[in-house]
């Protein structure tokens, strides 16, 4: 689909003149009600409702049913659906050789959690902008719904096999290992998941979406923690979060204390209305504890659990070229014949 084809007339568009058609993709083959179809929903309004050129944009996946829903947004952006628990290391390798990319990673519960813990865990560290969505239901949905490393103690296989292992909490670990945005929401919950995509948007960094999003064929029954009405009874947000782009110049009124401001890079701005008393999402350690607190109640604290907007990104270490590297001629990948007789050389 091309991005630069004129909007037919009377069409709403956004701020680079395109209409929110062009931000969709294929039809969905995931089952009716599955929530991974929610929340490729609000990708294609949050990248249309930021004006995001989808030709900068490259989707991400591993393997899974959630794995396959950067099929079904931005048709018209670039893609790259790896194996089974790798893409992080594809996208990495992307944003070494492209730094203007903005990539858009969608995994699953097992994709990130099992076989790709390692692969994670290392992009986590890096602090590589990248926007990481974990569409999480607690089960392997596409191989018949067996339990994940993110099911909770105590959660209930429709066969009846109960899980007695702990869950890996996926927030936690990236906030541990160095991500700067880290956020949980529900695909259920329509304002408060468009409101962290758009911040993840406009930051700069590693960001770390965790969205409890139910397996309706699987994982959806009484006894399971990851089903509808358990994740709707459980959740426990943070803050009631907004978000206003830098190019909209709308000011929110909140009373004086109530409310918590945050700028991001590119001078958009979140705000956090307090419902938990103090709670600051700078702070790692109130991060940690807020997790650890919620879970132990069996509850899901939600929102923006996380953020640092200022740490430098892996690209800003390494000093890696503006130019992508596809670009970059032979005067300036290949070492002068000076230069090789040098290091031929030192190794005599
Ligand atoms: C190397 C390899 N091992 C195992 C599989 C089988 N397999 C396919 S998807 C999947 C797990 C998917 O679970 P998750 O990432 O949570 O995605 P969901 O389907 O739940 O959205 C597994 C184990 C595979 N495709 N490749
Ligand atoms: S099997 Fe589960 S995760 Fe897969 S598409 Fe169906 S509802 Fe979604
Ligand atoms: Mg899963």
């Amino acid at each position: 689909m091309s991005t630069t084809a004129a909007p037919a007339p009377g069409k709403k568009t956004n701020r680079i003149n395109l209409e929110v058609a062009t931000y969709r993709g294929g039809k969905t083959t995931l089952c009716a009600g599955c929530g991974h179809n929610a929340i490729s929903e609000r990708i294609v309004d949050a990248f249309w409702e930021m004006g995001v050129d989808p030709s900068r944009v490259i989707k991400l996946s591993g393997i899974g049913c959630s794995s396959k829903s950067p099929a079904y947004f931005l048709g018209g952006s670039h893609g790259f659906n790896a194996v089974h628990g790798r893409m992080p290391a594809v996208a990495s390798g992307a944003m070494l050789a492209n730094k203007f990319l903005m990539p858009i990673g969608v995994s699953g519960d097992g994709d990130t959690g099992a076989i790709g813990a390692g692969q994670f865990v290392h992009l986590m560290r890096r602090n590589i902008p990248i926007i990481y969505i974990v569409e999480n239901n607690g089960c392997y949905g596409l191989t018949k719904g067996q339990l994940s490393p993110t099911a909770d103690v105590g959660s209930k296989l429709k066969n009846g096999v109960v899980n007695d292992l702990l869950p890996m909490d996926l927030c936690a670990l990236a906030i541990q290992l160095g991500a700067t945005f880290v956020g949980r929401s529900f695909s259920g919950d329509k304002k408060q998941l468009s409101a962290l995509l758009g911040a993840a948007i406009a930051h700069r960094g590693t960001v770390l979406l965790d969205v409890i999003s139910p397996c309706v064929t699987f994982n959806d029954h009484e006894g399971s923690t990851k089903s509808y009405s358990y994740v709707k009874e459980h959740d426990d947000p943070v803050s009631e979060i907004s978000f206003v782009p830098f190019f909209d110049d709308i000011t929110v009124d909140y009373e004086p204390g109530t409310t918590q401001t945050v700028t991001m890079p590119d001078g958009s701005r979140v705000f956090l209305k307090k419902l938990d008393d103090g709670y600051d999402p700078h702070s790692r350690i109130a991060a940690l504890t807020l997790l650890q607190e919620s879970a132990d109640k069996g509850e899901f604290a939600t929102g923006l659990i996380y953020i640092d907007a200022n740490k430098p990104t892996f690209t800003d270490l390494l000093n890696t070229v503006d130019v992508p590297l596809s670009m970059l001629g032979e005067d300036k990948t290949r070492p002068s014949r000076a230069a090789l007789d040098e290091i031929m050389a030192r190794l005599r």
